[in-house]
């Protein structure tokens, strides 16, 4: 079942429901070689979420501000590669929500925990905005919050449940969204918490 949410923004429900069990053991492996890590933005504030990345390049945040790099700053090595199987579902999903020929080249791995949240924000370091970005909901349910194009629009709350695909591109792609405090919870896969994993094209 497909879903506009606004203009270029499509929701699939249930889109990776019966790809949650290999998606989650690949987290594993994947974050076995990368771990998970809070970063600090570069105002100084410690992000409540963890992060790992694979894929020719990852995001990083630091105190030198945000940016895409080819090594992950805790080894120094480059991030694992993104899995054949994920650019796949990934290219899927684009190509249900309209997009055909996604091929992303990173995907960020977001942890929530209890009461983690990510505040109002644009995605603006992946440098090719004509791409989409396909994003896949695992373990807890979540409020996303999906403002406008300015940090000013009061956000609609948008509820993320496990194995939801959300494709954001067109006019879309530079709106404000964020995700509310995780509410307390467990789930038969994740215990109690979230992943989301958003797959990007950053031009390199
Ligand atoms: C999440 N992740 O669920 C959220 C929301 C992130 C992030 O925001 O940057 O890792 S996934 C929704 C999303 C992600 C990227 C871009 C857009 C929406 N968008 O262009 O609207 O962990
Ligand atoms: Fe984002």
């Amino acid at each position: 079942p497909l879903t506009a949410i606004d203009e270029g923004a499509v929701l699939i429900r249930g889109g990776i429901t019966r790809h949650a069990e290999h998606l989650l053991s690949d987290i594993r492996s994947l974050t076995a070689q990368a771990p998970l890590r809070r970063l600090y933005t570069p105002g100084g504030g410690l992000m409540s979420a963890s992060l790992s990345c694979c894929g020719t390049v990852g995001w990083v945040s630091d105190q030198r501000g945000y940016r895409y790099q080819r090594t992950d700053p805790l080894s120094g090595r480059p991030w694992p590669a993104l899995p054949a199987s994920w650019s796949q579902l990934a290219a899927q999903a684009a190509g249900r929500a309209g997009y055909a020929g996604f091929v992303p080249n990173s995907t960020l791995i977001n942890r929530y925990g209890r009461r983690a949240e990510m505040g109002l924000h644009q995605d603006r370091n992946e440098g090719d905005f004509s791409a989409p970005i396909v994003s896949f909901s695992l373990g807890l349910a979540c409020l996303f919050l999906w403002g406008g194009s300015t940090r000013s629009q009061r956000p609609r709350r948008i509820p993320l449940t496990h194995g939801d695909v959300v494709v954001w591109g067109g006019p879309s792609r530079l709106f404000f969204h964020g995700i509310a405090p995780l509410p307390d919870g467990t789930h038969p896969l994740t215990g109690p918490c979230r992943y989301n994993l958003t797959f990007r094209h950053v031009r390199p």
